[in-house]
């Protein structure tokens, strides 16, 4: 039996090492540093909400719908096609050609003719009636088409159309691009 002694050294070796890390480990995760950690989790977990990307939906509790203003800037975006003023545009937003949603790029002019539309705005609940002013005498825009036509009818309807060039009346006959006007507060005609 010439390897039992060295055997019992090994095991006693051994038992030892893992005695010595089993203590370590129950020294690490006590009772106490397991509720710290959970505390931890608890106190991270609400405080979630607080950041920047949970409180673009604050209030509702949800992500903006489509035509809803951004919670962050609620009077909207003039230069994007969900801006409550386009709901019945055809055309290149003159806000994307050097103009704005109320104005016309240098170098065009106003149409004196157009057509009319209602648009609700989301920022108080009320409609407007918003006059679609085509840019003229300098070629199309190319930029920012948008083509939404809420209460739009046919070409044979024409102050009721939007798919009208109402540059056509003008010097510069030519299209550029589209405003929208708000010329007052909708009233209902039923009250
Ligand atoms: N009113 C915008 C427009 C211009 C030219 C052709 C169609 C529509």
């Amino acid at each position: 039996m010439r390897c039992s002694t060295q055997g019992v050294h090994d095991v006693t070796a051994l038992d030892g090492w893992f005695g010595g890390v089993a203590r370590a480990l129950s020294r690490r995760t006590s009772r106490r540093g397991l509720l710290g950690r959970l505390g931890l989790l608890l106190v991270g977990g609400a405080a979630l909400p607080l950041l920047p990307v949970a409180r673009a939906a604050a209030g509702t509790g949800r992500a903006p719908a489509p035509g809803e203003p951004d919670p962050e800037r609620p009077e909207g975006d003039p230069d994007a096609c969900e801006y409550w003023r386009y709901c019945g545009i055809d055309g290149f937003l003159a806000s994307c050609c050097g103009g704005t949603h109320r104005s016309c790029p240098p170098g065009t002019e106003m149409s004196a003719v157009t057509w009319v539309g209602t648009c609700r705005n989301p920022a108080d609940g009320k409609d407007y009636v918003i006059s679609y002013n085509d840019c003229c005498g300098k070629d199309a825009c190319g930029r920012c088409f948008c083509n939404r036509n809420e209460g739009d009818k046919p070409v044979y309807f024409p102050s009721r159309s939007n798919d009208i060039n109402w540059c056509m009346g003008q010097a510069g006959i030519v299209y550029n691009s589209t405003t929208a006007i708000v010329i007052g507060v909708a009233t209902d005609p039923d009250r």
